[in-house]
């Protein structure tokens, strides 16, 4: 029996909507303009309405469940369309594939307002519209100091020099030639929900935890490497890595990091990187916060201490409750997210809805996912889906029965070094509220009676 059909006897609201599944309306900025984000709540609420019955959201739904129920049959079934008639399109129309046009709102986004230019600029991966663990190339997200090229792999050189007895410069064809490796890991700027120190900031999941991929990549271990250049380990303590673009992006990576899994990578999700993610070469840092994956990677410089560049000493930098900075604070601690229902999507009928959402760890593997509905009053261990991998995306998911009332959905996730994804509340206690970086806090989504679902602060 499918989980929407378990429901006590005595649950009213899973028994009036005849076991289906509750029907969910899509957040917001599936619809929204950068004209639309300066409006005023209410105003925002009449624009996005008229936006969604335009598209047909509403209108469609209701139809549909309408239909289905209708004497005279679903005209979904009876008036055979188009695609049932006729002859349909040849292979190879599209020589790289496109996804449906129906899904088309599923786009990464900037923050309206975030930054004054774009190729300084961060766009937010669409969380809410995700499945599974795997982020489609497309859909990643992106963050540039100084724009994207897309380099010439001919001409692209990666040089490894410092404390290393044969120096040497490589070439694409050099590295692809090499015994390669493939891992999935996430990758998550050190700024992801960094816009919530202080206070809800932003309405969605997009925007809140956006700043987040994860994805599989092939390339070399950095670690044979640095072997084939007979690097020091006695002396090298750290590597600088540095990428070929005008932002002069320099990240001291500790060797331990380099001796367990950093790779030197040239491809994700089965092709060579895309452009924006550093084509045709990057630094993947596993668990290490988004900015030390250096993309355009030209050149690991071997060192005896860590090299303080700019952006490890003016930025990437976490301003403590006493006012001294903390430096050097790469790893993602244990974090995770309801991605549905989420904030800005609203909860059209009583009754069963399966809560999904992703966790994980800069330290390892994810162990235990938790779920609340009652704003952390009481909690319930959700199904960890496989796989469930080191420094990895892992999707979670739970059955609740929305009984129509006010509810707050929180997820807390533990790794498996026993490290648990604090409150905000308990993160404040020892950062403070002027950080930009490193918020792993529990998120909390409200679901109004309504059915509105918002991003709310509480504890
Ligand atoms: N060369 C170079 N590498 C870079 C950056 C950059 O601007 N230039 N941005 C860094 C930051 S801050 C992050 S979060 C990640 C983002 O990677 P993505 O754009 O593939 O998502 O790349 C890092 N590597
Ligand atoms: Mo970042």
């Amino acid at each position: 029996m499918p989980p929407w059909q378990h429901s006590k006897k005595d649950d009213k609201a899973a028994m009036t909507f005849n076991h289906r599944p509750g029907r969910l309306q899509k957040a917001p900025e599936f619809f929204l303009t950068r004209e639309a984000m300066t409006l005023s709540r209410d105003d925002r609420r009449s624009f996005l309405r008229k936006a969604f019955l335009a598209a047909g959201g509403a209108a469609g739904t209701l139809a549909l469940s309408k239909g289905a129920v209708a004497a005279d049959g679903d005209p979904a079934i009876l008036n055979l369309p188009a695609h049932t008639k006729g002859l349909g399109q040849p292979v190879a129309a599209r020589p790289y594939g496109l996804p449906s046009k129906h899904e088309e709102n599923l786009q990464r986004r900037e923050s309206p307002g975030l930054t004054r230019v774009g190729a300084a600029s961060v766009s937010f991966a669409p969380l809410q519209g995700f499945f599974g663990i795997i982020t489609p190339s497309g859909l990643h997200f992106e963050r540039h100091h100084q724009g994207w090229w897309d380099i010439d792999p001919a001409q692209h050189r990666f040089m490894i020099n410092g404390l290393v007895k044969n120096p040497k410069v490589y070439t694409m064809d050099d590295l692809m030639r090499m015994p390669s490796i493939s891992r999935m890991h996430f990758i998550e700027c050190g700024a992801n929900t960094g816009m919530e120190w202080g206070n809800v900031a932003v309405p969605t999941v997009q925007y809140t935890h956006g700043m987040l991929s994860c994805c599989e990549f092939t390339g070399v271990p950095l670690k044979w490497l640095l072997d084939d250049c007979g690097a020091d380990f006695k002396k090298g303590k750290f590597v600088l890595a540095e990428g070929a673009d005008g932002s002069s992006m320099t990240r001291t990576i500790n060797m331990a990091n380099v001796l367990d899994d950093v790779m030197v990578a040239y491809a994700m999700n089965g092709e060579m990187l895309r452009p924006e993610n550093g084509y045709p070469l990057r630094l993947v840092v596993p668990g290490v916060q988004g900015v030390s994956w250096v993309k355009y990677l030209r050149r690991i410089e071997v060192g005896d201490m860590p090299y303080a560049a700019k952006d490890e000493t003016i930025h990437y930098v976490d301003l403590m409750p006493d006012g001294q900075h903390r430096q050097y604070t790469s790893i993602q601690e244990v974090k995770s997210v309801i991605t549905s229902p989420s904030g800005g999507q609203v909860l059209i009928d009583k009754g069963f809805f399966n809560i999904t959402g992703i966790a994980w760890s800069g330290r390892g593997k994810i162990q235990k996912v938790d779920v609340s509905v009652d704003g952390g009053k009481n909690w319930k261990s959700a199904r960890l889906e496989t796989p469930i991998l080191d420094k990895c995306l892992t999707r979670f998911n739970i059955d609740w029965t929305w009984n129509g009332g006010d509810a707050i959905l929180m997820s807390r996730a533990t790794d498996s070094t026993g490290h648990v994804q604090p409150t905000m509340t308990a993160l404040r206690k020892v950062r403070g509220t002027k950080s930009i970086y490193h918020n792993n806090s529990i998120q909390s989504w409200l679901v109004s009676a309504n059915g509105e679902v918002s991003n709310v602060q509480i504890g």
